[in-house]
């Protein structure tokens, strides 16, 4: 695979000098959010990564390439593509590398594409999950087993309550992949702060936290890591708008049949309609949020394991 890997300059000269690197997704861009506020978002959260002190690597598949650090005109071109491009999971890497189309990575292809880079952080607003009525459907987010296996620790808001936050999170415990929480004991719901979940761990500083990833992986413990990151408070909507904006989008994509990897897009384009936008309002600050904190947390690390 690493044939296919085609890493930026920028980004190239980062790691060789082991300066702090985070890598960003791009199914967030085509996705997760409309066009032009997609394109705006993804270049305020690259400017966030920088103004804390790391290099960003927004990563996705482009040209038949796998792809680590893409320029304004790269980000836009996804930006614009939005649905039309593909979104690539671990299981369509390799026809998406076969052909012309763009390819939007989420969680798990992200975190395949920046351990392969030799890139450690790496920022998101939410990882996927197990769906609400899983024990039918068997919707679990392909995100889940790759935290499982792949060295790449996540910085997120926590997950969507569009999923089973509660069994999301059995998952994670039975596959080995510590929960963190940075300044809070209780796991976010993405656009609320509470989830009535607790996490495992909690942490307060950007450098207790590099000094457990440093341990965890320098002691050969191999896999992801979660860290919860709640949205600031000042930017947090309504518990009940969001709660019933969710029922409504989960209530109409039932009676529409859609299902498989659809289904997260179109619950976010829902909610986003139902909330008169206040969702995506919410969206863009925690991911904002999640990358000033990732690079913070890579500018520890990189000191701390040299
Ligand atoms: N959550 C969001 N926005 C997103 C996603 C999740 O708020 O864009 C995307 C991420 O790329 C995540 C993916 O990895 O959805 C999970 O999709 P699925 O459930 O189909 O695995
Ligand atoms: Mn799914």
């Amino acid at each position: 695979m690493e044939n296919y890997l085609e890493i930026s300059p920028e980004v190239k000269r980062a790691l060789a000098a082991h300066e702090p690197v985070v890598a960003l997704e791009s199914t967030i861009i085509s996705h997760g959010m409309p066009y032009p506020d997609n394109v705006e978002t993804a270049l305020r959260v690259e400017q966030a990564v920088r103004s804390n002190g790391a290099v960003p690597a927004t990563i996705a598949i482009l040209d038949g390439k796998l792809r680590a650090g893409l320029n304004e005109a790269e980000i836009t071109r996804l930006g614009k593509a939005g649905r039309k491009a593909a979104k690539v999971s671990r299981r369509d890497i390799p026809f998406v590398l076969s052909c012309k189309v763009p390819g939007a990575t989420t969680v798990a292809a992200t975190m395949i594409i920046a351990e392969m880079a030799g890139i450690r952080i790496f920022a998101t607003g939410g990882i996927g999950g197990v769906h609400r009525g899983a024990a039918e459907t068997m919707d679990i987010s392909a995100d889940l087993p790759e935290l499982a296996n792949t060295s790449v620790a996540v910085f997120c808001a926590g997950a969507k309550s569009i999923l089973d936050i509660g069994l999301t999170l059995e998952y994670l415990e039975t596959h080995g992949v510590p929960v963190i929480g940075f300044q809070t004991d209780e796991f976010p719901a993405f656009y609320t702060r509470r989830s009535g979940f607790g996490v495992d761990y909690r942490v307060d500083s950007p450098a207790e936290l590099a000094q457990a990833l440093k341990v965890k992986w320098g002691a050969g413990l191999k896999g992801g890591v979660v860290i919860a990151n709640s949205i600031p408070e000042a930017h947090e909507p309504a518990f009940a708008t969001i709660e019933k904006a969710t029922e409504t989008a989960i209530g109409e994509a039932r009676a529409l049949g859609i299902r498989g990897k659809e289904i997260t897009p179109f619950l976010l384009k829902k909610i986003g309609e139902l909330t008169g936008g206040e969702s995506l309002r919410a969206n863009i600050e925690l991911v904002l949020n999640n990358a000033r904190l990732a690079a913070e947390v890579a500018v520890c690390y990189t000191a701390a394991v040299l």
